[in-house]
């Protein structure tokens, strides 16, 4: 369809979905609005809006489906923390959920809450139609229940006895509870998984290996939680909430009648990787029961870490989604994400990163070509575009540019493989910056390259809108024009004579803003056992550090010290001496160790600006120091003798290993994990890497070690620390 209309006002049609278009339903996992969303729900959302956006440009009639998911006991003990009522406390916290939709521009048909009668209605209907079929039976339950997940676990599926996701031990349920034969659909199931019901193949091939063994059947209610739909067989009991939350996909299309009959098999269920058996055998066999047809496709997105780390809350380590677009801009976000993480892996975010693509492909690439081409026919050919001539060999090269990226963003998109169609489109901005650069329109002859460079703006506008819709929606609007179905952007329908407006700014250059950070405080304690072997500590916390592999300045000062420099090897042997005491033999001091590789190299190894600036100091007073990243440490410190239980991942490793009873060791989680073995060894959640930004820092002495001593030095490290990473230090 096309939209422009050139020079002559001619009301054109919009590109809205007519009943004649083929439907396309999309859906997102809906949310537990226990707490604020993260970055996981915006990212969801974000590939949803996208892939939604895309299906309308090329005409199908689309139903994008989002919302959340608002009962069972997750809820209902988040709300008691709170002090309110599950309902009171819902409906406070969807608000957030709504408004991360609007800030995220997400285009959603609907946004389904199940606490809606309209929800409540259809799920208590497929309980009933389940119980008339024979599916559904009384029987009594007992199992491990993991609240988080709201999943029960076999013993033998627990990592070290607690939920593998969560981490967290599970509770012992056991009670009346109504059954869901699901065992029964195990070889339909099979069968559908076998045909790619999910995606990416891998994502059903981990489901069809769980399906070997014998597939039991489902609790689906409970006696115990209040807090749910109620059976409407018994009321008594609540719905199992995933019989409950799965049905929203039919609920929102008002099931059995109305949209569903039209809208229904879903096309796409996206969803992320910790939930792919509900969506697979649990809904499956729900469908399945119910004489539902299944849904096309159970896409499996990857998750969002953040340097690395899973998102959790429970550790500290969320990403306000919605400060972040207030901070760098939606589309920045939105393209991030995108572009950065191929779809249906995991994938890291951080600011810097953030900022490099805003600022080297937003900005410098895609704003730059807009800017260049319009600004050009606004200021030098009284905002008109030019009547081309005869095209040469480059405009001949970028107009089948043009057509080879739609066709081939196109298949991308629709194969689902949205980054690497973003990857193309982008391909077309440079492809266009080239072209500009080699016309050499400022010369005077610009005809064809104001045309051809007027057409390619429209068209990267509406090849990139599903992806950043406001500023697609900005560049058309400066080109005074509308946006066009995905097939006309092939086409030259900016015509010559055309009147463009003036240009806005699209995108800024961001800069990383460092605060207003909340800043971390932690405790730091020494138990009895430690304080008896004389054991001390003196720390301090820093902030917004920037940390480089080197220095110049560093190295400097590194070899100026060097010159001449002794180590006191009475201050190791008291170190030893406690060591000794312990009876743990053959461990050494690191500092001996690393002074023998300064006599051997004649230098102090290089690791990063914040150890080369401890380094520095531990080395010349012989004592021992230790710097991690305070946004990865969990709980306060505490230097204790260990018991043996605790978990010590060294450096490098991603297994936590056995540590010996009787050692002193720093530690953290509630003097669960070692973060710093008594002989400096780091573990690896902590250590400090380029994107550390906060720091807690200690030096530790002994009974023998002057308190001055341990403060002066401590003084030394920060002094060196913010001197060469910048940033601010708090002594505690
Ligand atoms: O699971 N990165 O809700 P939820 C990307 N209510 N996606 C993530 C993520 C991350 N770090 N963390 C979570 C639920 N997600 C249920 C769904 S559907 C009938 C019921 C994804 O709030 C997660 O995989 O825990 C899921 O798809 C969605 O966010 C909602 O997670």
């Amino acid at each position: 369809m096309v939209t422009f209309d050139g020079k002559k006002a001619r009301k054109v049609k919009r590109d809205l979905p007519s009943s004649r278009n083929k439907p396309f339903f999309i859906t997102t996992a809906i949310d537990y609005p226990s707490s604020k969303p993260h970055l996981g729900h915006a990212y969801e959302k974000i590939c949803a809006d996208t892939i939604a956006r895309f299906q309308r440009l090329i005409g199908k009639d689309v139903y994008f489906s989002t919302g959340t998911d608002e009962h069972g006991l997750k809820i209902q003990r988040a709300a008691g923390k709170a002090g309110k009522t599950p309902k009171e406390f819902v409906d406070e916290m969807v608000v957030y959920f709504k408004e991360l939709c609007r800030v995220l521009n997400i285009s959603y048909n609907d946004f389904i809450r199940t606490t809606e009668k309209r929800h409540i209605r259809v799920a208590q209907d497929i309980f009933r139609l389940l119980h008339k079929k024979g599916l559904i039976y009384k029987g009594e339950y007992e199992g491990l229940y993991c609240v988080d997940c709201e999943s029960f676990y076999l013993r033998k599926d627990l990592a070290e006895d607690r939920c593998p996701v969560h981490k967290k031990p599970p509770e012992t349920i056991r009670e009346e509870s109504y059954f869901f034969r699901m065992g029964k659909f195990q070889k339909e199931l099979k069968n559908a998984l076998k045909k790619g019901l999910v995606e990416p193949e891998g994502k059903g091939l981990e489901i069809l290996n769980r399906l070997k063994e014998d597939l039991k059947d489902l609790s689906v209610s409970r006696s115990s939680i209040a807090w749910g739909i109620p059976v409407p067989i018994d009321k008594k009991h609540t719905q199992y909430v995933w019989l409950d939350a799965l049905l929203n996909y039919i609920s929102t299309l008002g099931w059995p009648s109305g949209k569903f009959r039209r809208y229904w098999p879903a096309d796409i269920h996206l969803i992320g990787k910790d939930i792919v058996w509900h969506h697979s055998v649990i809904w499956g066999s729900i469908l399945m029961g119910s004489g539902i047809p299944l849904p096309r496709k159970v896409f499996v997105h990857g998750f969002v870490n953040l340097s690395g780390q899973k998102l959790s809350k429970a550790r500290g380590i969320i990403v306000d989604p919605i400060g972040l677009c207030r901070k760098y801009g939606t589309d920045s976000l939105r393209y991030f994400l995108l572009r950065e993480i191929p779809f249906g892996e995991d994938g890291d975010f951080s600011e810097d990163a953030l900022v490099t693509r805003n600022n080297d492909e937003l900005a410098d690439t895609l704003g730059n070509l807009v800017h260049r081409i319009l600004s050009f026919i606004y200021s030098k050919n009284k905002g008109t575009v030019p009547k081309p001539g005869k095209y040469d060999k480059l405009d001949k090269k970028l107009k089948l540019k043009i057509e080879t990226t739609m066709e081939r963003a196109g298949t991308l998109l629709e194969d689902l493989q949205l980054h690497k169609a973003l990857e193309e489109i982008l391909g077309l901005a440079k492809a266009g910056n080239e072209y500009f650069q080699a016309k050499e329109p400022w010369k005077g002859d610009f005809d064809n390259c104001l045309y051809l460079g007027a057409n390619l703006v429209r068209s990267l506008a509406i090849l990139l809108s599903p992806y950043i819709p406001e500023s697609s929606r900005k560049i058309l609007k400066s080109l005074n024009t509308k946006l066009g179905s995905w097939e006309s952007a092939r086409k030259l329908l900016v015509k010559p004579g055309h009147k463009i407006r003036k240009p806005e700014p699209l995108f800024r250059k961001l800069e990383l803003e460092e605060a207003p950070q909340e800043r971390k405080k932690i405790k730091v304690g020494v138990e009895k056992g430690c304080q008896d072997l004389g054991i001390k500590a003196r720390a301090a916390l820093l902030y917004g550090l920037k940390v480089k592999k080197k220095k110049g300045s560093l190295e400097k000062l590194k070899k100026e010290q060097l010159k001449g420099m002794r180590i006191n090897q009475k201050r190791i042997g008291d170190y030893l001496g406690i060591y000794k005491k312990l009876g743990l033999k053959g461990t050494g001091h690191p500092i001996p160790k690393m002074y023998k590789i300064i006599k051997n190299t004649g230098k102090l190894p290089t690791i990063n600006t914040v150890v080369d600036s401890y380094n520095l100091v531990a080395v010349r007073e012989s004592l021992s120091v230790g710097a991690h990243d305070l946004d990865r440490i969990e709980g306060n410190i505490r230097f204790k003798v260990t018991d043996g239980s605790e978990k010590y991942t060294p450096l490098g490793g991603s297994e936590p290993k056995k540590i010996r009873k009787g050692e002193y060791a720093c530690t953290d989680s509630k003097g669960k994990r070692i973060i710093c073995r008594l002989d400096i060894k780091q573990c690896e959640g902590t250590r400090i890497t380029p994107s550390t930004r906060n720091v807690f820092l200690y030096v530790q002495g002994n009974r023998k070690t002057p308190d001055s001593l341990l403060k002066k030095a401590l003084k030394e490290i920060c002094e060196n620390i913010t001197k060469f990473c910048g940033g601010e230090c708090m002594v505690l």
